[in-house]
């Protein structure tokens, strides 16, 4: 797929979830330096930044998103020809889709040590990372079960009940008004990450902070499965989160509605990292206060500040 088809295919979620959009636009912006055809180094760079661009603004809240273009575009200001760049950005891409995917497999093993023979765990939306944890401890031999959540308007839990199946892993679907009844039954929540932000807070798929909230009264354990480049330097420079409002007719048709009734549809939402026991990630299960470390590991506080200009 070309970079638009990538571009509109998030934005209609046909590709979704943090992590698989991160992938695809280190692909897209692969594909579009290898489909370049010209001699001209400065027009193959002017093309994949607006590339960078339409993919970026493709959706808001995924910090993993911004991450992906600019590890797949670091570096491409040196080159200086085209095979040069187009090497740049192809090996980069490929970097990270195999560090991005081998980050979801660690995850789910460091997850699954926290999981024991016959527990009840919970789970919201439909994450890969989370379900790498539920399915690698099922592969593991233990007896688990899992309560998932329909995720309005999406109904991202429909796919969850339906990976889980075919993994052979027991699950109950539940509406989202009944994660607090249901708690009381569950011994751990894991969820996913869309971005954690520099105060160890998390944002992750509406209803998320609310089942936080009800683990937290339970005295369930919350877990958070978020590889790196779950993690926002941009909120270290003091940027917030842009939650994204997607349409209300995804929420129901406004024409059953009253005149001047409005609807309004936010997809993400905040949990602060008091509700949060760990967070999960490649390179180890660690406190959500751990998050300003991670950042500044991972991405090094001089280009923080260099890659801000967006
Ligand atoms: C998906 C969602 C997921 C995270 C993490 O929202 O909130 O929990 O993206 O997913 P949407 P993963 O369906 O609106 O994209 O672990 O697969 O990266």
């Amino acid at each position: 797929m070309n970079v638009d088809e990538v571009a509109s295919s998030i934005k209609r979620m046909e590709i979704r979830g943090a992590g698989l959009i991160a992938r695809s636009a280190a692909e897209a912006l692969k594909h579009a330096a290898q489909e370049y055809r010209g001699d001209d180094v400065a027009a193959l760079r002017q093309k994949l930044e607006k590339s960078r661009r339409t993919l970026v603004e493709s959706r808001p809240t995924a910090i993993s998103l911004w991450n992906a273009v600019q590890a797949t575009m670091r570096g491409a200001q040196d080159a200086a020809s085209v095979e040069e760049l187009r090497d740049i950005v192809s090996s980069n891409a490929d970097r990270f889709i195999e560090r991005s995917s081998r980050a979801v497999e660690t995850i789910g093993k460091f997850g699954a040590k926290r999981l024991k023979d016959g527990m009840r765990v919970m789970t919201h939306c439909n994450s890969k990372a989370a379900l790498s944890v539920i399915k690698t401890a099922h592969a593991n031999g233990l007896d688990i079960e899992v309560y998932a959540t329909e995720s309005r308007p999406w109904r991202q839990g429909l796919l969850t009940v339906k990976d889980l199946s075919d993994a052979g892993v027991p699950c109950t679907l539940i509406i989202d008004s009944a994660m607090r009844w249901a708690m009381k039954d569950v011994d751990a929540v894991f969820v996913g990450a869309d971005t954690i932000c520099s105060n160890g807070a998390l944002i992750n798929k509406i209803g998320t902070s609310q089942m936080a909230m009800a683990a937290s009264d339970s005295r369930v354990p919350f877990m958070v499965c978020a590889e790196t480049y779950k993690f926002s330097p941009r909120t270290l420079s003091g940027e917030m989160v842009e939650i994204e409002e997607r349409d209300a007719s995804e929420v129901v048709d406004p024409n059953l509605l009253p005149p001047g009734v409005r609807i309004r549809n936010p997809v993400f939402d905040a949990t602060p990292p008091e509700y949060i026991d760990s967070l999960i990630t490649e390179v180890g299960v660690i406190s959500p206060y751990a998050a300003y470390e991670v950042i500044v590991r991972e991405f090094g506080q001089t280009s923080i500040f260099e890659d801000m200009e967006d």
